[in-house]
């Protein structure tokens, strides 16, 4: 794991000194907008219109950010429209590289590079910060639209409609309010929750991070007690936000990140709805178990300095789950 300093490669973990042990996300840098027609989105240039074949998705099958770009990809109708790149699951020195000796793992099927830095380098020689995924890449301006999967979601949501004709919404207008603080509560104590708890260096930044997760489970569990979906009868972008941290909450973060208060199956709805979220069609063929367990053990040496990989569990995804007739999105 490491980040790039004026375009030059640097093999360095996380620093947490500077923090008390806290682990502290940096934000994406590339925040340009796909849009329909080419218009500027809320931040960034314009100039990047939808086009069919004309951009490129590099993920990690492990990873819950990239997960929700791969989800709305499906979801959406994109798989014919934007190629896909996977990287191999562990991310040791070089962070993520384009290996092919592990089941999934694609290569680089666009420039045919070895490491994911040199694509950062790539878009911009001199770029300093994290190389992470996903990426958004296009073909045409050869440059990285956005790394930024909260934002790629709602591109995919909305962008390609003219091409795709598909109109399902997971970001309704009427909504937008409701999902956002829905979304905050979720990303500062689950999403990103479940990494501050496993990347804390200090007893103090654990206990800061373990608490307020648990207690957001405690609180989603009751509003799925009433609820189908988070916001009631209709499925929205904060589902598959969480969903992507549901999915890996047993195999991963329950022993890898310390979340051990409690199981995901000890929540009868939240494992319910995990369930009927994976058999949504096309979402199970973006899971990929072996990817998930297999990098988070073997690349944080610092948590598992022996690179065992653990058994899993035995959990069923396709057991039925119970939470009645599936409305349309
Ligand atoms: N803000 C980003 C976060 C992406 C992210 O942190 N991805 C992780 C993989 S799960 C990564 O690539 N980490 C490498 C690193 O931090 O060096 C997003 O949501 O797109």
């Amino acid at each position: 794991m490491g980040l790039l300093v004026d375009g030059k490669w640097h093999d360095t973990w996380y620093d947490t000194k500077s923090t008390g042990g806290a682990f502290k996300r940096s934000a994406a840098q590339f925040r340009n907008w796909l849009t329909a027609d080419g218009s500027a989105g809320p931040s960034g240039k314009g100039g990047f219109n939808a086009e069919t074949d004309r951009y490129h998705l590099y993920v990690s099958l492990a990873c819950p950010w990239a997960h929700r770009t791969l989800i709305f990809r499906e979801l959406k109708g994109l798989n014919k429209h934007v190629s896909v790149s996977v990287v191999h699951p562990d991310m040791l020195d070089k962070g993520w590289t384009f290996e092919t000796d592990d089941h999934g793992a694609t290569g680089d099927t666009l420039h045919g590079l070895g490491f994911a830095h040199q694509i950062y380098t790539k878009a911009d020689p001199t770029y300093s910060g994290r190389v992470t995924v996903p990426i958004l890449w296009d073909k045409k301006q050869q440059t990285i639209v956005s790394n930024e999967s909260s934002e790629i979601i709602r591109m995919f949501n909305s962008a390609f409609y003219g091409i795709t004709g598909n109109a399902d919404d997971y970001w309704p207008e009427q909504m937008r309010d409701e999902i956002e603080e829905v979304n905050a509560r979720i990303y500062s104590n689950v999403n990103n929750g479940v990494y501050k708890s496993g990347f804390a260096t200090s007893q103090q930044a654990y206990d800061a991070a373990v608490d307020p997760l648990f207690e957001t489970l405690d609180w989603l569990e009751d509003r799925l007690a009433s609820n189908r979906y988070l916001m009631g009868d209709r499925l929205t972008e904060a589902d598959w936000r969480l969903f992507t941290t549901l999915i890996r909450f047993d195999p991963v973060y329950h022993l890898h990140f310390k979340c051990n208060r409690r199981r995901l199956i000890d929540y009868p709805n939240l494992w319910a709805y995990t369930r009927e979220l994976y058999q949504w069609p096309g979402v199970a063929s973006t899971v990929n178990i072996h990817h998930i367990v297999r990098h988070y053990h073997y690349s944080h040496e610092s948590i598992n300095p022996h690179r065992i990989i653990p058994t899993n569990p035995i959990l069923d995804y396709m057991e039925p789950h119970g939470r009645g007739q599936r409305p349309a999105a």
